[in-house]
């Protein structure tokens, strides 16, 4: 059965796949396989409204199961932001190596024990019946001045999770799937999925 992912991220896509695909028996899609898709904005305040919002667009859209997350970086020192802004905190939606180097900027003067931050991801699943589930997941840590690794998207060069050395941009996609916001939210959802269709 096809279930949609609304997100054109290739490489959230890509995660999402490894998490979905052995829990549950099911034909992923992209955006990018939905001809003319008119994606809206998200517009919600909280990751879960955003989640949400676009689930159901999905669904109105394809008539399709369709999953969406919304997910993104919450910075102690910065009142929890850039939080749904993530994505596009440098003003153009999707810039990650801007959106990385003004948070780095912005942190120039905070000292490192104040360089606390998370990952965090509501995922949403919203089925043609209308039922809709939500879960959440949270990855803590802490930030880093310099770039280290080249895996990940994002502020992964910049963040290393609690309990660990290297940053998520140093660690396998299986080592990040395994403790990330996404990961944890995704697992969470997949088992939905599972009794849900
Ligand atoms: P869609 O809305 O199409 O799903 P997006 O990239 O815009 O894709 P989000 O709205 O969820 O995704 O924004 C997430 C942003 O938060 C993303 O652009 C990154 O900057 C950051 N982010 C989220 N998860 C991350 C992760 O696992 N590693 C690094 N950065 C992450």
């Amino acid at each position: 059965m096809k279930v949609l992912l609304a997100t054109r991220n290739q490489k959230k896509l890509g995660e999402l796949r490894r998490i979905l695909d052995p829990a549950v028996a099911v034909e992923l899609v992209g955006l990018d396989d939905v001809d003319g898709y008119p994606e809206a904005p998200e517009t919600e305040a909280s990751f879960a409204g955003n989640a949400l919002l676009k689930a159901r667009e999905g669904v109105r859209y394809t008539g399709l199961p369709t999953i969406a997350d919304d997910s993104g970086l919450t910075v102690d020192a910065l009142n929890g932001m850039p939080g749904v802004l993530s994505a596009r905190w440098a003003g153009k939606h999707g810039d990650d190596d801007a959106n990385l180097e003004l948070v780095l900027a912005q942190l120039a003067d905070v000292p490192d024990a104040r360089l606390g931050a998370a990952f965090e991801c509501a995922a949403a699943l919203v089925l043609p019946s209308g039922a809709e589930h939500i879960a959440l997941g949270t990855m803590p840590g802490r930030l880093i001045r310099e770039r280290r690794g080249d895996g990940g998207f994002g502020y992964d060069p910049i963040f290393v999770a609690a309990g660990h050395d290297r940053t998520n941009a140093e660690l396998t996609p299986e080592e990040k799937d395994a403790i990330s916001h996404r990961g944890k939210a995704f697992r969470a959802l997949a088992q939905v999925l599972a009794n849900a269709i």
